[in-house]
């Protein structure tokens, strides 16, 4: 706020002394941003996106649709695109839901990032065994593999820009996570789906995909991955560091990993991001892996009634800091998108305790932008 002499005089008489001396985006009200719009602010720039679930994807939830309508100009399925939501059971495909998302972008003009072919989480176990409850042999799952990619990069090759073909297949000091698809089918599980992705789907850009990728020793080995990919003529396109912070994010470090992405002549995309508030109950094991879970403890839950002004600083400063990086290296990141719309509908109140109350999102509980967004959109405005 601009502190004119009427306001000044205002403050002194009726004594809203805190209200005069705080910037507007400090303080933790929304703002009214009905003027501004993240997409059109960023446009020059890079793509900005959000994740978006099922009752967002058909309109069934009005108040975040107004906000996807006005702010994001592609979108990502939450969870509407995972194997166990498309492919359940052996060859019994169920798309309504993806189909719905593909809809609604593309009659609003959106982009569209699949996420994801291949994981390790929420892959159903019929995946991995054979008709004894075996374990597949690696012919046989290579086929589940390309048959379920051709089904479903496929479905959508015209509509879809870009896939997070695999997900997480690293981990934290760069040696390739123990899961089913490696034990089965081998290092090459990864080099299999790029292969078949790109058949699927000929016009699609194919994204490796992980959170921490900040950590050289995850990034220099995903790095590895897909130089070794390019040399045997597979594509892969760009890294998707999910971006799941906390207040005080890893700047650094994340630099570093961007200057490397760029200069292996590969594309960067920030693709999950939101930063908890919350404290996390094992330092050295943050990130996003999902099989992690603590009971709920109130010392863990600060927040439960709205978040103090302190955090609330340190939310907006890790979220502009971030920004003025992201604007600094603008020429090799191509997208930054965020895990959900508002901090009603946020993985993060669950993870990795159900039931928290975090605030990690830009859009609050009411629907309303967070007084921080404006700022920005004004750094935005700053970079040619
Ligand atoms: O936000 C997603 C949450 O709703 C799901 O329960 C969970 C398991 O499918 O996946 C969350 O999204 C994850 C994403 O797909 C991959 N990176 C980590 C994300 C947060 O867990």
């Amino acid at each position: 706020m601009k502190l004119t002499i009427t306001t000044v005089f205002l403050c002194l008489v009726f004594g809203f002394v805190s209200s005069c001396t705080h910037n507007k985006s400090t303080s933790t009200q929304a703002s009214n941003t009905t003027d501004i719009s993240l997409q059109s602010a960023f446009a020059p720039h890079f793509n900005i996106g959000v994740a978006i679930n099922t009752q967002q994807a058909n309109g069934k939830d009005r108040q975040s649709v107004v906000i996807i309508n006005r702010h994001f100009d592609t979108l990502t399925a939450e969870n509407d695109m995972k194997w166990e939501s498309i492919q359940p059971s052996s060859n019994n495909f169920t798309f309504e839901a993806a189909d719905a998302l593909v809809n609604y972008a593309k009659s609003t003009n959106k982009n569209i990032i699949g996420h994801t072919l291949v994981w390790h989480q929420q892959t159903p176990d019929w995946v991995f065994e054979d008709a004894n409850g075996n374990l597949a042999s690696r012919e046989l799952l290579l086929s589940r593999m390309k048959t379920h990619i051709f089904a479903l990069a496929g479905r959508y090759k015209d509509d879809i820009k870009g896939w997070d073909v695999v997900n997480e297949a690293f981990n934290e000091d760069g040696t390739l996570r123990e899961s089913k698809w490696l034990q089965i089918i081998g290092d090459d599980f990864i080099e299999k789906a790029f292969e078949y992705a790109h058949q699927a789907a000929p016009n699609a850009k194919l994204y490796y995909n992980d959170y921490n990728l900040y950590k050289a020793a995850k990034m220099d080995s995903v790095i590895a991955m897909a130089k070794g990919l390019k040399a045997k003529g597979i594509r892969i396109d760009g890294i998707g560091e999910q971006g799941h912070y906390g207040v005080e994010p890893p700047l650094k470090q994340l630099e570093l990993s961007i200057q490397k992405v760029a200069a292996a002549g590969l594309t960067m995309m920030i693709t999950e991001l939101d930063i908890s508030v919350l404290k996390f109950p094992d330092e050295n094991n943050m990130g996003a892996d999902i099989s992690l879970n603590f009971v709920l403890q109130d010392e863990y839950n600060p927040y439960a009634n709205g978040i103090s002004q302190s955090s609330y600083l340190k939310l907006a400063k890790a979220y502009k800091d971030l920004f003025r990086l992201f604007l600094t290296y603008r020429q090799d990141i191509d997208r930054v998108t965020f895990w959900g719309v508002s901090d009603n509908d946020t993985w993060r109140n669950n993870w990795p305790m159900n039931g928290r109350t975090d605030y990690p999102l830009l859009f609050d509980r009411d629907y309303q932008a967070k007084a921080f967004v404006q700022d920005l959109v004004a750094l935005a405005s700053e970079y040619q």
